[in-house]
């Protein structure tokens, strides 16, 4: 039997739904660039770095611009964005989410954020969950993203933990093969067909006890 010492948290999908706002900004861009973007092309935006999501999207608008410019559109997604996520508050945290990490505070086991968005920050505070944690490793601290092992390997390092006492909890297939690189556990949130390499794979963390970190 494995000893879960820590557990990582995907943000995006995970503990808050901010898919729906990175889909109204890329959407906008989209729109202004000339071209339609339906959320099921969204999907596969989903735990993707800022500058690979732009890329799928101007593949999806069959449109080709030099890296400056990529760079100045991926900037003015990122405002129109932050302006949805800056009206965020407590009551989007996805249901069951701060008891469970209440549950694991309280039973000494340690968290961390292991997060591709490099606004994690903002949507923690204003979610009023950055003090749940006991390391933050979010976009700004990676150079390279799910399903590269990084992210989730500086968790267990700031955590003073071995990648084997730690699980990931993550929604998108890249982050759930990053894990996976790490050779840690992993439970995915969301649909078994789509993250059948997880773990164990659970819809929410509504009623979810210490026994969904037993393995
Ligand atoms: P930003 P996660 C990811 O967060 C999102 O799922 C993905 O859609 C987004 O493109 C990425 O963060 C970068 O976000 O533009 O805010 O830096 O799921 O890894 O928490
Ligand atoms: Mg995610």
């Amino acid at each position: 039997m494995t000893h879960i010492k820590g557990c990582i948290f995907d943000l995006d999908g995970v503990i808050v739904d901010t898919a729906k706002y990175h889909y109204l900004a890329w959407k906008r861009l989209a729109s202004e660039l000339g071209f339609n973007f339906t959320e099921k092309q969204n999907e596969k935006l989903k735990g993707v770095s800022r500058m690979r999501s732009l890329d799928i999207l101007l593949e999806v608008g069959n449109k080709n611009f030099d890296d400056d410019t990529k760079l100045k559109l991926a900037d003015k997604k990122n405002k129109w964005y932050v302006e949805y996520i800056s009206k965020m508050d407590t009551s989007e945290i996805l249901p069951g989410v701060k008891d469970f990490l209440m549950l694991l505070k309280k039973s000494n086991i340690k968290i961390s954020l292991g997060s591709a968005s490099k606004n994690s920050m903002l949507i923690l505070e204003n979610l009023k969950l950055k003090d749940c944690f006991d390391s933050i490793i979010d976009g700004n601290k990676v150079s390279k993203a799910k399903p590269d092992p990084e992210v989730f390997l500086l968790g267990a390092k700031e955590l003073n933990l071995s990648p084997e006492e730690c699980v990931v909890f993550e929604d998108a297939e890249a982050g759930v093969q990053a894990a996976k690189a790490a050779n840690m556990k992993v439970i995915g949130i969301g649909s078994s067909s789509i993250l059948h390499e997880a773990d164990k794979v659970i819809k929410g963390f509504e009623n979810q006890t210490l026994e969904l970190i037993q393995f």
